[in-house]
């Protein structure tokens, strides 16, 4: 493995990233935060991306959450500008126009939670623990968890989450809906593969369009979202794909996107 913090697995067009500090449990530095920037300014100019994966290095961690020794001393200005830094950062991976995925492989604590929710959805391994413990230690999330939290869980389970700093196993994360599938550790690189499968096999312009609806919509009242979802319906129909896919179905064959 190399020595980068952020290891980019790209084949075509479905982008593995795997956050890498496995002896600090991957914890997220601001040096992890600058080459994920980095990592972002190249997918986002990308017209062949389908797809991108992230994922923590090692066996035990996804992230276990931001860097404990880089924040301890931090003054209130340097929080504020680190805590800036990376909101962006998650930002734009958050709205990278491919669907975003974490597959968490163990400790999803903190900051590592967090990239989670700014995914557009998580799958777990079976042995893994997700949490806010920020509270314990005298803080609050400082990368999105207060506000995204609460819009995948529900407010009542996020600030019990937020709140307590209880950490709770893969199971409950399912049943609460912080993650969309838990299944055994060894089980989580076949499902990746079988997923980017799936979605590159669909076409990628209606692939965009879905999660742009989605997303976009979220932040509308629901007759703008759904004025907003008939136009990106009407132009899926200003490009090859609908003709492709449903002449496929015609024809009872497979569609070429
Ligand atoms: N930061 C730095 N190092 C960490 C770390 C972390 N978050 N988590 C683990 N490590 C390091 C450990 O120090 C240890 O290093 P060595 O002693 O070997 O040098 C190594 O990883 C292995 O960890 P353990 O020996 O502790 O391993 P265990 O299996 O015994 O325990 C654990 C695993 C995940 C239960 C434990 O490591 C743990 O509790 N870690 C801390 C989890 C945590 O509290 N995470 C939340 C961090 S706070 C904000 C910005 C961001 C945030 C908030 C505000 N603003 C700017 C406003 C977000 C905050 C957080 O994420």
């Amino acid at each position: 493995m190399s020595d980068n913090m952020i290891v980019v697995d790209d084949k075509a067009g479905v982008v593995r990233l795997t956050i890498s500090r496995p002896k600090a449990l991957n914890a997220l530095n601001s040096a992890v935060f600058t080459e994920l920037a980095s990592v972002l300014s190249d997918l986002e100019t990308r017209h062949d991306l389908r797809a991108v994966l992230i994922t923590g290095a090692g066996e035990k961690a996804f992230v276990a959450g931001a860097d404990i020794a880089e924040m301890r001393d931090m003054t209130p200005e340097q929080a504020r500008a680190f805590a800036g830094q990376a909101l962006q950062t998650l930002k734009r991976l958050e709205v990278l126009p491919v669907p975003v995925v974490a597959l968490v492989n163990g400790f999803c604590l903190g900051g590592g939670c967090e990239i989670a929710l700014a995914c557009d959805w998580a799958v777990a391994s079976d042995n893994a623990i997700f949490g806010q413990p920020e509270v314990s230690l005298g803080i609050i999330p400082g990368f999105g968890a207060t506000q995204r939290l609460p819009r995948r869980v529900g407010p009542a389970m996020a600030l019990d989450l937020a709140t307590t700093g209880r950490k709770i196993d893969a199971a409950e994360a399912l049943r609460i809906g912080l993650v969309n599938r838990v299944m055994p550790r060894d089980a989580l690189d076949a499902y990746a593969e079988e997923l980017t499968t799936q979605l590159s096999g669909n076409g990628p312009v209606a692939v965009r369009s879905a999660k742009r609806a989605v997303h976009d919509g979220l932040d509308q009242d629901l007759d703008s979202a759904l004025a907003l979802e008939t136009s990106l319906f009407a132009l899926c129909f200003a490009g090859e794909e609908p003709g492709e896919g449903m002449g496929a179905f015609m024809a009872k064959r497979k569609p070429r996107f």
